[in-house]
């Protein structure tokens, strides 16, 4: 082992002993962390890290060890509440409530069609529920409108996968971290947001000196404090500096000629479209050293493997995909791919965001089918025993373009599943009041800033409740046993979808109730058919053998139950054209390929390469707002701090949002640490204390995102910018500009 020793990280609270252990994974964060939740007198008092679990070693970050405080705390919602002609919610039965909820989905669909009723849901759920999302939201509803908060958070994982491999699903694992000789943390920031998964890159580097660390932030996280390598890059600029990277490693012939010419297609209009990008250049544009660059191009030039993990510092800006395929093709320039300790490594951030994708509860249609491709259609048409013509299809529609669709008042139901977008949506505001005209249901354990728009509350089972399985960021399947019996009065979101479909009367093609399972298990079972074959082939999994081996990797067909820990080790990828899950996008517009295009490409099972064009930020600084903003996360928070919040030690750590300055910006501005000031973008304002630190440069601000009660909570949603990637339609919430008014 190359990291370790185990440990047993464990929180209870209780006198006595544990009555039992509950076989779990975590739910914060996308590493996947084997955990058992001890229980006592069906209460849940505790959690300890799985020790003999291969992914954490019995680790557990500081939020997961308090993370089943809010399953017991007071605040949480027993019954559903319908709100009232006075605007009041009351609380009411679950009768009262379903029979609302089908009363008014059925009045949307026929006033406005199936793309009148919009299911939003999470990266947080079981795979059990995005499932019966897709089959209910696609076969029932025949709504193209299924999307998630995995848009602000994963989308251009999917689509830089797309376009680079045809298939969603990150080529390396996080095995591979344990034998690269270089690792590449891509705006992304583990030490505080995947701190297990950053112990196991340190302690192996304790042990071993290896492996060397670049990383890519415009800030000294303190991730960045740890690396070898720290490319300091102005805000905005992730594609420029891999174009000068990569042109570089080019020049100096460093490439695996014969993959390149055995495994994948563009390579020379690729080469050809980096030559203005010296590294002169490209030091201008991120205001890198120029000895920098290089010396980073010496390093991803040479090393004989390669991790390079992207998270929000890529995805969450307008170049998101672009950035992320010039990484794929510097992978696949070099031949570092589908080998042991090489690959890109394009993160996830919630605990099964990519699962959502897998199953077709967001995005592409399940089991990584194309909807563009008419026998990807009438698989599923055949699986789930429908009609082909009726099921959606068409490129997808975003949260954001939504909100659009609201303002236009084409949505009329919006339902809203496991997240909180009224604090994590950019320019909060906006997004606020387009749902305020729309029939909104609120599926939540809790009061929170969405519920205030909400037209009925449907209060579900949390974590520890309710039995399924989890998709991690490397494909990983974990399964998660029930430990207590949810709290009387509440169901479980799969509980809630299954009766919602029985409710609106959905039938297959033979009259038979379109959805046929009643537990998690059976609903596995079906999803497992649909996987067959597919890139996402889970045949080979139950939810015993995922327990005795603490998850497995898809793919696992029945041939390779124990699945498989790195994909396209053989150098064929998805990308035949019956057998691809997109024909991809033109990368400048977004605009999607037809079939007949991508056939002229001919890939036939080779990696695309393609070109990466610089356009730059859509909002740039100016005088009115000289400073960029940057937004992102503290490692004491979750989020929109709907559980964090609840825990009193993590709340004494991080009470309230501030704005870190650098110093020489807060002598100019005349302020001082913990100053109130206002800090003033396009969009919005919001009262903030300063914190002069030393992590940003001049010029910049950083801006913890996790807080955002209506109740005077500083939220920075109302300051950030709705501009999407034109690929992935995921925002540009990292980058924004703004001003500091002194009060
Ligand atoms: N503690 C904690 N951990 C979490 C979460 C949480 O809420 N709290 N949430 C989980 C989720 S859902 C996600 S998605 C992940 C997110 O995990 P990360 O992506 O690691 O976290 P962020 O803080 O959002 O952003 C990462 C970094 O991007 C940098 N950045 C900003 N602009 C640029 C740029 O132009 N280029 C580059 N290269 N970098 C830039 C920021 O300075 C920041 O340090 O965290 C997961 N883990
Ligand atoms: N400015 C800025 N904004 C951002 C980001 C950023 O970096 N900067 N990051 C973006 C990213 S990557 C993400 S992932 C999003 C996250 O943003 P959200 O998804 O909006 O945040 P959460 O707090 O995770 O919301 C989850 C909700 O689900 C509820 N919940 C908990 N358990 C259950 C359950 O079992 N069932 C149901 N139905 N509900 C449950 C919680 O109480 C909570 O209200 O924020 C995005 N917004
Ligand atoms: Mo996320």
């Amino acid at each position: 082992m190359q990291w370790g020793p185990y440990r047993t990280d464990t929180h209870i609270d209780t006198t006595g002993a544990v009555d039992r252990w509950v076989h779990s994974t975590c739910n914060l964060c996308s590493i996947g962390c084997g955990t058992e939740i001890a229980v006592k007198d069906n209460q849940i008092v505790g959690i300890r890290g799985k020790t003999e679990h291969d992914i954490n070693l019995g680790r557990l970050d500081p939020k997961a060890k308090d993370q089943w405080i809010p399953n017991n705390h007071a605040t949480r919602l027993l019954s559903p509440l319908i709100r009232n002609q006075q605007g009041e919610l009351e609380e009411a039965s679950w009768d009262e409530a379903m029979d609302l909820i089908v009363q008014k989905a059925k009045e949307t669909v026929e006033e406005k069609g199936g793309d009148g009723f919009s299911i939003y849901s999470t990266g947080q759920g079981f795979l059990e529920d995005y499932y019966s999302i897709a089959k209910v939201g696609r076969a029932g509803l025949k709504t193209h409108l299924l999307d998630a908060n995995t848009r602000l958070c994963t989308a251009t994982t999917e689509w830089c996968l797309l376009q680079s491999f045809g298939a969603d699903g990150v080529p390396a694992a996080f095995e591979d971290l344990d034998v690269a000789e270089t690792v590449m943390f891509f705006g992304h920031n583990p030490a505080e947001t995947g701190t297990v998964f950053f112990d196991r890159v340190m302690e192996r580097k304790e042990k071993t000196g290896k492996p060397t660390i670049i990383v890519v932030d415009p800030r000294e996280t303190l991730t960045a404090q740890h690396a070898d390598l720290h490319l300091q890059l102005q805000p905005g600029t992730n594609v420029p500096l891999m174009n000068g990277l990569l042109r570089e490693i080019l020049h100096h012939g460093q490439v695996d000629q014969p993959f390149i010419d055995e495994h994948t297609i563009h390579y020379e209009e690729m080469k050809d479209s980096l030559e203005g990008w010296s590294l002169d250049r490209a030091s201008d544009v991120t205001r890198i050293p120029v000895a920098q660059l290089q010396e980073a191009a010496r390093q991803l030039g040479h090393t004989e493997s390669l991790v390079s993990t992207t998270l929000q510092g890529a995805f969450q800006s307008s170049d998101a995909t672009a950035a992320c395929v010039a990484i794929n093709n510097m992978h696949l320039a070099r031949g570092l791919i589908g080998k042991p300790g090489s690959g890109p490594l394009h993160m996830a951030g919630q605990p099964s965001s990519s699962g959502n994708r897998t199953v077709g509860g967001v995005g592409t249609y399940p089991g990584n089918r194309n909807p563009e491709n008419p026998d990807h259609l009438q698989d599923i048409a055949n699986l789930w025993n429908v009609e082909q013509e009726a099921l959606p299809v068409g490129p997808e529609k975003g949260i954001i373009k939504q909100i659009e669709m609201m303002e236009k008042g084409k949505i009329g139901f919006f339902w809203n599943i496991h997240t909180n977008p009224l604090v994590s949506l950019p320019d909060r505001e906006r997004a606020r009041k387009a749902m305020e005209d729309v029939f909104v249901v609120v599926q939540d354990p809790f009061l929170t800033a969405t519920t205030d728009v909400a037209d009925v509350i449907l209060p579900p089972a949390m974590w520890g409740e309710k039995e399924g399985t989890m998709e991690n960021a490397d494909r990983t399947i974990n399964v998660l046993r029930k430990a207590v019996e949810p709290p009387n009065g509440v169901w479980t979101d799969f509980e809630i979808l299954v009766d919602f479909s029985r409710r609106m009367g959905f039938t297959d093609q033979d009259g038979e109730p379109l959805i046929q399972y009643a537990t998690p298990e059976e609903a596995f079972e079906e999803w497992k058919r649909v996987s067959e074959g597919r890139p996402s082939d889970m045949t080979g999994m139950t939810y015993d053998r995922l327990e005795e081996a603490n998850g497995i990797h898809w793919p696992a067909p029945k041939t390779r139950p124990e699945g498989t820990t790195r994909l396209y080790a053989n150098g064929d990828f998805r990308t035949k054209v019956n057998d691809a899950q997109s024909f991809g996008k033109v990368m400048d517009t977004g605009r999607p390929y037809t079939q007949e295009e991508y056939q002229s490409f001919n890939p036939n099972g080779k990696a695309i390469f393609h070109a990466t064009h610089y356009f730059g930020p859509p909002e740039q600084t100016k005088e009115a707002y000289p400073l960029w903003l940057n937004t992102g996360r503290l490692v004491w928070h979750w989020h929109t701090r709907t559980k964090t919040g609840l825990s009193p030690d993590l709340e004494e750590k991080a009470p309230e949002a501030f704005v870190q300055l650098h110093e020489d910006d807060a002598r100019k501005l005349e302020v001082t640490d913990a100053e109130e000031v206002r800090v003033v973008s396009p969009r919005g304002a919001i009262t903030v204390p300063v914190n002069i630190s030393g992590e940003v440069k001049p010029g910049e601000v950083f801006i913890p995102f996790h807080y955002g009660n209506w109740d005077g909570e500083a939220s920075v949603n109302e300051l950030t910018i709705d501009a999407v990637d034109p690929l992935s339609h995921q925002p540009m919430l990292k980058h924004a500009s703004c001003r500091i008014e002194k009060i």
